[in-house]
């Protein structure tokens, strides 16, 4: 490839950084602030100092770049199809359904990118096993791996830190794009780092300290590290987040967000980059009715449309069912028991609800950065003392990464920790994969000692949470949702920790909860229906929505068993069911078998087997990048996939 001078390089930047600005917008999420802020660092790499080759991406002797930071992705992204990996007008597509730019970046749909990311501080590591493979082969390429200044916090940037240093890696470049802000707000503020240039110094690196918006010490910096010899290189760049628009400057609000038009056009006008920005929106925008298609001629057809509010009657209000455990935090947080620990997605999971508003809590809520193992084992600390803690992040990081944490220290040990896992389900959206938690309900349910809560709407939540928090002695995990999902239950619902409710359909009313009777299943007598449907979480609406189908396309009567209890399950409630109907259906917004395996051990045991049995989950796959009921419905996860298998079993 052909090397940038300065100059070209200073206008590429320009380029580039417009480019993904219009990419975001087509999209309508994405990480603005940290792309901007490491887009001249990424820049340089690509467009002058790397050695690679975009015509031949596996090119052996190639330079290595990895994003440790895989939220800033679109900085990668537009790095590469600047570079002319792919045509850079490819990139409207970011974030959507089957496209190669997911919200976070996939090695095996994009070439050019070198790992999958998206979990902060496993990037280095990465990079320091590449670098070791290099060294081994006697290979003189260089391994860079671009991390955040907050991302900093995760214990494992220090392993690898130390293991860089241990192994004299001066194949290995680190940069840090210290932009000073994360999700919570000022680094300082949610977990200080102290002296990073001492620290990297101290763990044998050598340091490189540069303003990260200028180009010349950029190039110097990165040509300077391939002179150093038996030591790893860290380029510690000073950087503003949201960089090059005024607006979105050290504002931490810019972190996760895309512009809206008016914004973009604005941007743009300030970057002094003039794009054909309508053409390429278009290009977005015809992506996005070619998957449209796809997705609506997968989606089962009946008689009717019985898609959420798209009927004059069945009307439903939706609401994140993550609003509900703020609600709770914030009605019994005067307890000075409870203590909430924030892992700097406090807002996002709300939390922040605890202590929003409320000074008088502040010293109770305690910033723990981004660093989940630590923050789980301070939890079992703080609960060894008598305190409640509650400890929250989405589930692929709460359950996920702090797996030994909970089953060693946190349940092992009997500790009363409270730990939610926030965006289970592909419903998470645009994020895609990493993201979206499908495996939390095996790991906890997994664990002795844990007690596992999946509340259907965010009512149920709110007593869910109650319950788990003042109720229950004992480790606990909730799961919900990020979406805003039907509410189907009321105050006066019965819920009762560890028995499930039976739901029927009575028929079609104004509003779909009107047209449900829901009963405490030790109360529930047998009706003679025809199959039974066992949902958790987000999955119970939809369940209700197929019986309501089944009903009015088939005649076919269900009983809806809301299991909002999965440890202990309601072991009598599902053999009675498996007895009574003959057929039964489990439905879960997680890799099939969460739920679903759970039912059909206990209907085993209880020496049921029920004439019919199904799963609906999503299938030994990951998720993907899409809308949230989109993906909903890509994964057949939505009422008119259950209907259809309920329909097919009962031989309608
Ligand atoms: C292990 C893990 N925990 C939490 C998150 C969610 N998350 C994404 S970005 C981010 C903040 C990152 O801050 P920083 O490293 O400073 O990046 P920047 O501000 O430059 O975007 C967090 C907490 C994650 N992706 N991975």
């Amino acid at each position: 490839m052909k090397k940038l001078s300065i100059p070209e390089l200073e206008n590429a930047v320009k380029e580039m950084r417009a480019y993904m600005l219009v990419a975001l917008h087509a999209a309508g999420s994405g990480h603005t602030g940290g792309s901007l802020s490491c887009m001249d660092l990424v820049a340089a790499a690509y467009l002058n100092v790397m050695k690679h080759d975009p015509k031949n991406p596996q090119m052996e002797d190639r330079d290595r770049f990895l994003f440790s930071a895989g939220h800033k992705a679109p900085a990668l992204y537009t790095a590469l199809g600047y570079s002319g990996y792919f045509d850079i007008k490819d990139l409207m597509k970011l974030r959507k359904l089957e496209s190669p730019y997911q919200g976070h970046p996939h090695r095996l749909k994009l070439e050019g990118v070198e790992a999958s990311t998206g979990s902060l501080g496993q990037g280095l590591s990465i990079a320091v096993g590449m670098a070791l493979a290099g060294r081994l082969d006697k290979k003189d390429h260089r391994v860079y791996c671009l991390m955040g200044d907050g991302e900093q916090q995760e214990g494992q940037v220090w392993e690898a830190v130390m293991e860089a240093a241990h192994y004299k890696l001066d194949n290995l470049v680190a940069i840090v794009d210290i932009n000073r802000l994360q999700i919570d707000g000022k680094v300082s503020d949610v977990m200080d780092l102290g002296e990073l240039k001492a620290k990297y110094e101290s763990f044998g690196w050598n340091v490189i300290e540069i303003d990260g918006h200028n180009m010349q010490q950029i190039v110097d910096a990165y040509e300077k590290a391939k002179t150093v010899k038996e030591k790893p290189t860290a380029i510690l760049a000073n950087t503003v987040k949201g960089k090059s628009v005024s607006f979105m400057e050290n504002e931490a609000g810019w972190h996760g967000k895309a512009p809206n038009r008016e914004q973009l056009d604005q941007a743009l006008k300030e970057i002094g980059v003039e794009l054909p920005v309508d053409d390429l929106l278009k290009i977005a925008q015809d992506y996005q009715t070619k998957m449209d298609k796809k997705v609506e001629g997968n989606l089962p057809k009946f008689s009717k449309n019985y898609w959420w509010n798209e009927q004059d009657n069945m009307k439903a209000e939706m609401r994140p069912t993550r609003k509900g455990f703020g609600e709770c935090l914030a009605e019994v947080g005067d307890d000075p028991r409870i203590v909430c620990l924030g892992a700097d997605i406090s807002g996002s999971i709300c939390i922040d609800m605890f202590h929003k508003d409320k000074k008088h809590r502040n010293d109770r809520f305690l910033s723990m950065g981004i660093a989940e193992q630590s923050g789980t084992a301070v939890a079992a600390g703080l609960a060894k003392e008598g305190k409640i803690p509650i400890f929250g992040t989405y589930a692929v990081f709460s359950a996920g990464r702090a797996l030994d944490q909970i089953r060693t220290t946190v349940c092992y040990g009997n500790y009363n920790v409270k730990i939610t896992g926030a965006h289970g389900g592909v419903s998470v959206g645009p994020d895609g994969a990493t993201h979206q938690a499908l495996e939390d309900i095996f790991q906890m349910c997994g664990l002795p000692n844990m007690n596992v809560f999946v509340p259907c709407d965010s009512i149920e939540t709110k007593k869910a949470s109650n319950t788990m928090i003042l109720d229950i002695e004992g480790p606990c995990y909730i799961r919900y949702a990020r979406e805003s999902t039907p509410i189907v239950t009321t105050e006066s619902t019965p819920y009762k920790f560890g028995t499930a409710n039976v739901i029927r359909y009575r028929g079609a009313k104004e509003n779909f909860i009107d047209a449900f009777e829901t009963k405490l299943a030790s109360d529930y007598k047998s009706e003679n229906e025809d199959l039974t449907i066992v949902a958790c979480g987000p999955e119970v609406p939809e369940a209700m929505r197929a019986a309501w189908i089944l009903k009015e396309e088939f005649g076919i009567e269900t009983r809806i068993i809301n299991m909002h209890t999965l440890k202990p399950l309601d072991n009598d409630t599902l053999a009675k069911a498996g007895k009574e109907t003959k057929i039964v259906i489990t439905a879960e917004e997680h890799q099939k078998g969460g739920l679903g395996n759970r039912v059909a051990a206990a209907l085993l045991e209880a020496g049921v087997a029920p004439e019919k049995f199904a799963m609906i989950g999503v299938p030994d796959r990951f998720g993907e990048s899409g809308g949230s009921w989109e993906l909903v419905k890509y994964f057949g996860l939505s009422a008119e996939f259950i209907a259809q298998k309920g329909k097919e079993l009962a031989g309608k």
